[in-house]
């Protein structure tokens, strides 16, 4: 579609006001916001990760492309999450420690609140430590955590350890996910679950809380 075509040209040139406007745009005219999101938003972010590989870009074009992410993400927010669910449960997510990463993990934080679930949102760059010591005091019963560097996501290994030396496997579940995160990686560190994008990770929480 045209208008989804024009808003991921606008996201790649990190044109965040276009963006805002043409996602507004989009909804207004009927284009469902899974589409919007899938071929606008993240069509142009996509492109964007791979110029950024071939260093056909830099940093600052990709922080540009990121800030547009969000313009649209703003508008598109309230489409994704329907309000007034009952709680289905307590989760914590986060980004791991080092990685600052935190447009999945807030797209999977969307989500899950649309679904229905109390999310604490930890931000970025989070200590294993606050994974655990959240979850402990505020009784969630499972940490959700996102890692989109190779050098980070074997912090999430770390998380798994320190809940079992807490006592705590078993009671507060867990999942990943993040682009270099594969159901292989999950399986060797301990998690108990991987879900490859913001929709399989609410059906994959859904299925792990039995909610
Ligand atoms: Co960076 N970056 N970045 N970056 N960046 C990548 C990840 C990279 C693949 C780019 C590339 O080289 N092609 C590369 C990593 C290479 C690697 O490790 N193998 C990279 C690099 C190298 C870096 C720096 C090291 C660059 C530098 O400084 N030289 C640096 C690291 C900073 C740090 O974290 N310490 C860096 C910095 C940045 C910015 C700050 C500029 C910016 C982030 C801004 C922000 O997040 N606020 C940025 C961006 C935007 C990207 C790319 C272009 C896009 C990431 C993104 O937001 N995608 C990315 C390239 C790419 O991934 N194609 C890249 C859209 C998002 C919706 O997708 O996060 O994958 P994603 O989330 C998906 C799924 O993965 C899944 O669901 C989401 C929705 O479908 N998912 C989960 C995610 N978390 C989940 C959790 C779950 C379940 C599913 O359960 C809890």
């Amino acid at each position: 579609m045209e208008i989804l075509k024009r808003t991921a040209d606008a996201l790649q040139q990190g044109e965040h006001q276009q963006v805002a406007t043409l996602v507004a745009e989009a909804l207004g005219a009927g284009i469902p916001a899974g589409d919007v999101l899938q071929q606008g938003l993240l069509a142009g972010m996509n492109v964007v990760g791979e110029q950024f590989r071939l260093r056909e870009i830099f940093l600052p074009d990709v922080l540009m492309a990121a800030k547009a992410m969000y313009a649209g993400l703003d508008v598109l927010k309230p489409h994704l999450a329907s309000e007034g669910v009952p709680s289905r449960g307590k989760i914590v997510i986060g980004t791991v420690k080092g990685d600052l990463h935190d447009i999945g993990k807030n797209l999977v934080g969307i989500m899950l609140k649309g679904a229905g679930f109390e999310v604490i949102d930890l931000g970025h760059d989070v200590a294993p430590e606050a994974f655990v010591d959240t979850a402990a005091r505020e009784g969630a019963t499972l940490i959700g955590m996102s890692a989109l560097l190779t050098t980070t996501m074997t912090r999430m290994r770390d998380v798994v350890q320190l809940l079992r030396e807490r006592g705590l496997s078993g009671k507060v579940r867990t999942i990943v996910g993040g682009a270099p995160v594969n159901a292989d990686f999950a399986r060797e560190i301990g998690a108990d679950d991987y879900a490859c994008d913001a929709a399989t990770a609410v059906d994959r929480v859904k299925a792990l809380l039995g909610a």
